[in-house]
């Protein structure tokens, strides 16, 4: 079983991460992870808190010669605002006086956090309900990402839409219908996406979605998107239908939601499907190349909560940003009185960087669901063990079904 727990205030010293259960002799480096959250960090829209930090990890334990050894990896990231705020998150009392936030943000975690830890001080609340908390998310599931690269998984994203602002070539169906070239996989789609300010697919669009962000800007507002996530060379068999916490589909919509400000998530086709008849849904059963396939990918990879072998899609939306320039009502917590809510320091659009956040976190339910299934406690084993079971797959299905 494979765990990870994230610690750290967005203002405090430190990100830190443990990452357990991860079998001994992968491959893994500080480069390796830095290039991700260097990813986490970019994006036109972001705020002036990505100028100040650059964020890079230092590896504390549980690996030795670049290879990991079984044990648990723990991860350090500083946060360099500290120096700035060394008085006003200090862990010992201080006798300087700190001005206390009294009014809440309308779709940020400020007036639930007050509300259910009992605090005086919203900036109690601010701190770890802030989305830096994601770049020790981004650290950790690296570990994951590096593992499944070992059996040619690769994890990509691109952004669909911000602001309501699509590309005219819809790259997204193109993926439900299975059309895609026979070298698409994860790496190649982060190659273009990647490329893109706002990691989009298409350059026209990017123009009219910086011209929105732009005027968003200007406006003091901020903006949502959509992103997909697709996950290549996934073995099928992942998940299972048994019970409800081993279904790959749910373990990927909790993962997936569980990121600052995704309102929504969608397997394959998800909500389109719901507007179709079921001839137009379901992936027909084929046999290409002598082995069992399907034409379309509708389900986004997954059956029954089983992966089919074909790519892992996941769509999700991001609501904007909490934080606005121009502020909308509030109450002042102090006085009980209708006020306008309170500024802070903010990014204007982050979906770029929540595509990213959730290629890791992705790579992390893949991870599991693969350990739990192929086991090991050094990569070698976990490796014998995947190749029987994929050199067996075909020729067990025509076995087992010979002559019925
Ligand atoms: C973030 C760091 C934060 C914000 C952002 C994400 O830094 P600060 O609050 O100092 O500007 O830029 O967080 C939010 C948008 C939010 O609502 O919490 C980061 O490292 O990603």
């Amino acid at each position: 079983m494979i765990r990870f727990l994230t610690a750290g205030e967005s203002h405090g010293k430190a990100l830190t991460t443990i990452v357990d259960g991860f079998p001994s002799n992968i491959n893994i480096d500080s480069d390796y992870i830095n290039y991700q959250l260097k990813r986490r960090q970019s994006g036109y829209g972001r705020g002036l808190r990505m100028k100040i930090e650059n964020d890079k990890v230092e590896i504390l334990s549980g690996v030795r010669f670049g290879k990991t050894l079984g044990t648990p990896i723990s991860l350090l990231i500083n946060n360099k605002d500290w120096e700035n705020w060394q008085t006003k998150m200090s862990v010992t009392e201080v006798d300087e006086q700190t001005d206390k936030i009294t009014i809440p943000r309308p779709g940020h975690a400020d007036l639930v956090g007050v509300s259910k830890y009992n605090f005086d001080d919203i900036r109690n609340s601010i701190e770890r309900s802030s989305a830096r908390e994601t770049a020790a998310r981004v650290a950790a599931c690296s570990v994951a990402r590096k593992f499944l690269e070992e059996f040619g998984i690769h994890i990509g994203s691109y952004v669909e839409s911000i602001g309501g602002i699509f590309s005219k070539d819809d790259f997204t169906q193109k993926l439900f219908n299975n059309d895609l070239s026979s070298s698409f996989s994860g790496k190649k789609l982060n190659l273009l996406s990647d490329k893109s300010q706002v990691r989009v697919l298409d350059s026209e669009q990017e123009k009219k979605i910086i011209n929105k962000i732009k005027s968003a800007k200007k406006k003091g507002d901020t903006l949502g998107g959509t992103f997909v996530v697709v996950a290549t060379g996934v073995p099928v068999g992942l998940g299972s239908f048994v019970h409800y916490d081993r279904r790959m589909d749910a373990e990927i919509a909790h993962a997936i939601m569980s990121i600052n400000a995704v309102k929504g998530v969608e397997i394959g086709a998800g909500f389109y499907s719901a507007e179709n008849f079921g001839s137009q849904s379901h992936d027909e059963i084929i046999i290409s190349k002598n082995k069992l396939t399907r034409k379309t990918n509708r389900a986004g990879g997954i059956e029954g909560g089983i992966t089919t072998g074909l790519p892992v899609i996941v769509r999700a939306a991001m609501k904007p940003i909490a934080t606005l320039m121009s502020p909308i009502e509030s109450v002042d917590l102090s006085k009980m009185k209708k006020v306008l809510s309170r500024r802070e320091r903010s990014d204007f659009v982050a979906v770029p960087a929540c595509a990213v956040i959730a290629e890791s976190m992705l790579a992390w339910s893949i991870a599991k669901f693969f350990l739990e299934k192929f086991g090991g406690d050094s990569l070698e084993e976990t490796k014998q063990n995947y190749h029987k079971y994929i050199s067996e797959l075909h020729n067990r299905i025509k076995n087992n079904f010979k002559g019925k």
